[in-house]
Order: structure tokens, then C-alpha cells, then sequence
């Protein structure tokens, strides 16, 4: 498709923040290799955590400096690295002076909901971290480049698991006689999750205040590994996380079974969540990409393809398992959040569609080579890393949980 011409994008320059990571790494890639301008911003961050935590990813990433000069090497093409921290002014503004982006894709952020739950210092950093590098951000294109579009990752957390369906963004109410239509009901479930809430609320703002362009992805959760250009040569290899702060569901599971540690369902597991393939996100940022905000507009688009309750994606893995050769099992362990086990469940997605997004969505195809993958690097799991150790309700104010 026009999409994949090795000069889509031209004449667009694109700065990926948060560009060394699982969201990012890909992102910057798939466009790079399609002819946009692309720089990483990021402060590397997310690394430093992996070290103090004793993490690792299951696949053997490199350095990111390493991967941008092997991906010059492999493409041709060049991306720019500037290491620094959002939340730093003078830094942000020093990088948007000499890039000049047309869009910036926000991806830059502390993500993950049981790392936000730890303790009282991982909350506030959390939130810190999150809404203060946003703030900076919409200071720096108000400054800077006042025309750049700003593509903004938010959550389908953000919304929570209300009773009713949930729309793209913007719910439409009648109330006492009168009519109105209003941002969707926001009721994060983490702090991680209510610092997304904090940064849409902060975005309506400055949208309307100083005629910004803005579009918020509330993305689900993100499965798989290998996009086109992240397979292209080992040193470009994405990340993929499995231990119980940082690993997501699927991904979680798929590892759990490669490995013979049964699949860890949290409570009852009817906690439903929409999901999408790596290789719709990269998709759907250029999709973002390519349809800019109008001055003074903010899209919200729900970017996920299908919904499953936990205990359908353990039923989903445990038949592609079999096929080759494995034997997944499943246990039921204390669910370590407080959230709905078993709810309503039904959530909007045809903006991004509508757009020109074909989805992935998931096959046996994309799990038997997603668990093809990891067999390949299951030495590398470190197996006393997959229970839950970080409990919503005992979050302290001191010290950090985890200590085993
Ligand atoms: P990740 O942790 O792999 O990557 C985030 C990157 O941002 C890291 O490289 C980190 O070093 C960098 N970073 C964090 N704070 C920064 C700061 N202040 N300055 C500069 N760089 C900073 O996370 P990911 O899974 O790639 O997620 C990317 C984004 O997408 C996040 O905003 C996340 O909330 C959102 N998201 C992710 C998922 C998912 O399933 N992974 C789902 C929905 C939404
Ligand atoms: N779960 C299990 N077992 C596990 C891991 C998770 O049952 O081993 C359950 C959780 O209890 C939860 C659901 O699976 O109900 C999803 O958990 P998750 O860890 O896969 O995802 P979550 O914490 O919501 O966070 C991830 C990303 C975050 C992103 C979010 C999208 O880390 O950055 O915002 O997915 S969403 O879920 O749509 O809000």
C-alpha cells in the first residue's frame, strides 16, 4: 500500500520520545524505513529501572546507540539520539531548536501500573515523571513549533470498566432536558493510570487555550515482539518483558508457557482489556501521523483491535501451545490489583479503522512464531521473577515492595 512507499512521509520530521523503548523502538523504525525524519528523545530511564529492580527482557537488546548505528548500517537512513529527560526544560527546548519536528509522538513515559503501586516515592514519581515531561512538552511546541502535531500515548485504563459502553473519548448526555457532549468519565485503576487521566485533562486545556493540534491514542495492551524492521538484523531487536511489573498479560503468558511455569490468571480472570499486535501500533502512529489535529482540535482515538477476558487469552494460548508441542497450564493466583474480575465489557474502535488501519488481529499464526521467538531466548528467564509481588492495597509509604 501507499502506506509502505519508502517515501511516505516525506517531509515529515517526527520525534519519537520515549524512543528506546518496547512502544517506541519499533515506532521509530517502521517510520524511518518509510521515509519520515525521525529523532529519539529518551533518558534511558526505563534501563536504569530494569538494573535497580533486577529485571531483564527476555530478548538480548542492545545499547541505543549500538541499535541507531546498526540501523544505519541495515537502512541507510539516519535517526538522531538526543539522551535527555523531558521533564528537563532547558534539555526539551535545546532538542525542538535543532530538530524541528512537524510531530512529536509522546511515548516517554513511567508505564506500568504495578511499578506505580510499589510504594509512595514510585507513585510520585510516577506522576512527576508523567504529567510534568507533558507539561514541558506542550510548553515546548507552544514555543518552539507551534504548529507540530502532538501524538500523545494515553490508555484504555483511562476509562476504566464503567457499566455502559465506552466511546472514542467523548460521551454525548442528556441531562435534564439539556444536551452536551463532554470527555469520557475518567476512573483510573493505578496511579499510573490516573497520571494518563491527568495528562488528557491537561491537554483538553491547552488544545483549546493555545490552539494546539493534539491527538490522544488510548492504547490497550500491546502483544508480540518482531515488526518488519526490528527482525532485520539481531542488534535491532525490540524488548519483551516478562517479569510481574513491567511483562503484560500476553506477552506474560506466552513467556509462562515456553518456559513450564503455568500462566499466571490474577482472581477469577474475567477481567476483559482490549489488545493490539505490535505491528498495528506502529500503524497506527502513522496513521496519527498522517491525519493531523486541526488548530484547536484534540482526536482521541481508542487504539486496540479485540477484546479478551484474561481467562480467554490463557484459553487462546494454551490450544496454540499445544499445536507445537508445549503444555501450558494455568493457576489462579490472589489477584494482587483491586479491580472488577468480572464485569461489562464493551469498548468503540472504528476511528483508527476508519483511518485505514487493517488489523493484525491475533491467529495462531502470530502465536506460534511469537512462542517460536521466546523458546529461542527461554534461558534467559530468571523465573522467580514472574509471581506478583506488588499488592494494591499494601502499598507503602516507605521502602519499596518486592523484597524476597
Ligand atoms: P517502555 O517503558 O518500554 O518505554 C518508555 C520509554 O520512555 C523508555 O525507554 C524510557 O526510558 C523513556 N522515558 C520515560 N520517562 C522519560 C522521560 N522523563 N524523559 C525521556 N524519556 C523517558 O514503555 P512502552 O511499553 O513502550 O510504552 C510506551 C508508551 O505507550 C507509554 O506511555 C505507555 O503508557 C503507553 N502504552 C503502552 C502499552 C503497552 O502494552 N506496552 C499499552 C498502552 C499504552
Ligand atoms: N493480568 C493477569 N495476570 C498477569 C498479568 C496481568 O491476570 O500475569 C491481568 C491484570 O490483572 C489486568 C490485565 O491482566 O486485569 C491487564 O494487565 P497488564 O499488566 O497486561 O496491563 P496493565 O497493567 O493494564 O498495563 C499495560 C501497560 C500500560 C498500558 C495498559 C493498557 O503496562 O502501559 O497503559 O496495558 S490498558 O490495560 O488498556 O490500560
Amino acid at each position: 500500500s501507499k502506506a509502505d512507499d519508502p517515501d511516505a512521509g516525506k517531509g515529515q520530521r517526527v520525534m519519537i520520545i520515549g524512543g528506546d523503548g518496547y512502544c517506541g523502538w519499533a515506532t521509530a523504525l517502521h517510520l524511518s524505513n518509510r521515509g519520515y525524519e525521525v529523532c529519539i528523545v529518551d533518558n534511558l530511564c526505563r534501563r536504569g529501572m530494569d538494573d535497580s529492580l533486577g529485571f531483564n527482557s527476555l530478548t538480548p537488546i542492545r545499547g541505543i546507540h549500538e541499535r541507531v548505528r546498526k540501523w544505519k548500517e541495515v537502512s541507510g537512513k539516519d535517526i538522531e539520539l538526543f539522551i535527555g529527560d523531558v521533564c528537563d526544560y532547558e534539555f526539551l527546548s535545546a532538542t525542538f531548536k535543532k530538530f524541528e519536528p512537524t510531530a512529536a509522538v509522546h511515548f516517554g513515559e513511567q508505564r506500568s501500573a504495578p511499578y506505580s503501586m510499589m510504594d509512595r516515592t514510585k507513585a510520585v514519581f510516577t506522576q512527576t515523571n508523567n504529567v510534568m515531561g507533558n507539561i514541558n512538552l506542550m510548553y515546548a511546541i507552544k514555543e518552539f513549533a507551534p504548529d507540530c502535531h502532538l501524538i500523545k500515548l494515553g490508555t484504555m485504563g483511562e476509562y476504566g470498566t464503567p457499566n455502559i459502553d465506552i466511546e472514542e473519548g467523548y460521551l454525548t448526555v442528556e441531562h435534564n432536558g439539556r444536551t452536551d457532549t463532554l470527555p469520557y468519565p475518567k476512573q483510573g485503576n493505578s496511579f499510573y493510570h490516573l497520571s494518563k487521566c491527568h495528562d488528557s485533562t491537561n491537554m483538553i486545556f491547552c488544545t483549546k487555550a493555545w490552539q494546539m493540534r493534539t491527538t490522544d491514542l488510548n492504547q490497550g495492551v500491546v502483544y508480540g515482539v518482531a515488526t518488519e524492521e526490528t527482525m532485520m538484523d539481531p542488534a535491532l531487536i525490540n524488548r519483551l518483558d516478562y517479569d510481574a511489573v513491567f511483562g503484560t498479560a500476553l506477552n506474560r503468558f506466552c513467556i509462562q508457557a515456553a518456559v513450564g511455569h503455568p500462566m499466571t490468571v490474577y482472581g477469577k480472570g474475567g477481567q476483559t482489556r482490549g489488545f493490539l499486535d505490535i505491528r498495528d501500533t506502529v500503524r497506527c502512529i502513522q496513521i496519527a501521523c498522517d491525519n493531523p489535529a486541526d488548530k484547536g482540535e484534540m482526536r482521541i482515538y481508542n487504539q486496540f483491535t479485540e477484546q479478551f477476558s484474561v481467562n480467554e487469552l490463557a484459553a487462546l494460548i494454551t490450544e496454540a501451545g499445544k499445536k507445537i508441542g508445549l503444555d501450558p497450564q494455568v493457576i489462579n493466583v490472589p489477584n494482587p490489583r483491586t479491580e472488577m474480575e468480572e464485569h461489562y465489557y464493551n469498548a468503540k474502535n472504528s476511528k483508527l479503522q476508519d483511518l485505514g488501519l487493517e488489523p493484525h488481529l491475533m491467529s495462531d499464526a502470530l502465536m506460534d512464531s511469537l512462542l517460536k521467538i521466546i523458546i529461542e531466548y527461554k534461558d534467559r528467564v530468571d523465573k522467580s521473577l514472574i509471581l506478583p509481588g506488588v499488592n494494591w492495597t499494601e502499598s507503602a509509604s516507605v521502602g519499596q515492595q518486592l523484597e524476597k
